[in-house]
């Protein structure tokens, strides 16, 4: 990939599902430990439009992975209002990790930051019932979103960068940005970290612009999960 960090123009040679991009997309940002499994769970979901993973949630100036300060450990989610509601995510949230103990390190523990007073209503009645259904103290900080810094490119689509012959549909095609901004990329690593059905792999993969190696590839691993 080329150091290139330009974000506007997308290559000539777009996957087909990324030249689909719906004109209005609205964030959620979530902390439930080790990031790179809530970018490949949220990756794969219908409606999700782009995941990152960052550190978020503390005064650390230029966070790093091995220089952290009192950042979380954060996904970033951009989904599509109209298929995906905030609600949805919130229950995937919160079923998938577990709020009711303090986390030991701060990197890891259970947040959300809000991006408008819905969000925040959502949050904030959704933890009570959490707590009432959990019968249990529940410690997730719901906060403000203030400043997102993303995590270096070997965190983004974790389980995909370890797939050689899946990062070489990508590579010469995208720069580092337009991988991580990529929903071809968000799916594929969804995918490949055993979220997601075969039903709506095989629904979507035509748009992935994938060669027939790589294509067959995917889905023989998806369908090999039974
Ligand atoms: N399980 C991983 C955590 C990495 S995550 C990005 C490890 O053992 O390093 O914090």
């Amino acid at each position: 990939m080329s150091p290139s960090k330009n974000l506007q123009a997308a290559p000539a040679n777009t996957l087909p599902l990324d030249a689909q991009m719906p004109e209005n997309t609205e964030t959620a940002t979530f902390c439930m430990g080790c990031f790179w499994s809530p970018d490949a769970r949220f990756g794969c979901l219908p409606g999700v439009v782009r995941t990152r993973v960052g550190y978020t949630g503390g005064t650390k100036l230029n966070p790093t992975y091995y220089s952290l300060g009192d950042h979380i450990e954060t996904v970033q989610v951009d989904y599509d209002p109209n298929q995906l509601s905030y609600a949805e995510l919130l229950d995937i949230f919160w079923l998938n990790h577990d709020p009711t103990r303090p986390s030991v390190k701060r990197q890891y523990m259970s947040a959300a930051f809000y991006h408008s007073d819905e969000q925040k209503q959502l949050l904030e009645e959704t933890k009570k019932r959490e707590s009432e259904k959990q019968n249990s103290e529940i410690y997730t900080e719901i906060a403000p979103i203030q400043q997102f810094y993303l995590a270096e490119d070997y965190h983004q689509k974790y389980r995909l960068r370890g797939d050689r012959d899946l990062m070489q549909e990508f590579e010469g095609v995208y720069t580092d940005a337009q991988f991580i901004n990529s929903t071809v990329a968000a799916r594929t690593n969804g995918y490949l970290s055993g979220y997601g059905q075969l039903s709506s792999l095989q629904k979507e993969i035509k748009e992935f612009g994938f060669s027939d190696t790589a294509r067959q590839k995917l889905q023989k691993i998806v369908a090999s999960r039974g």
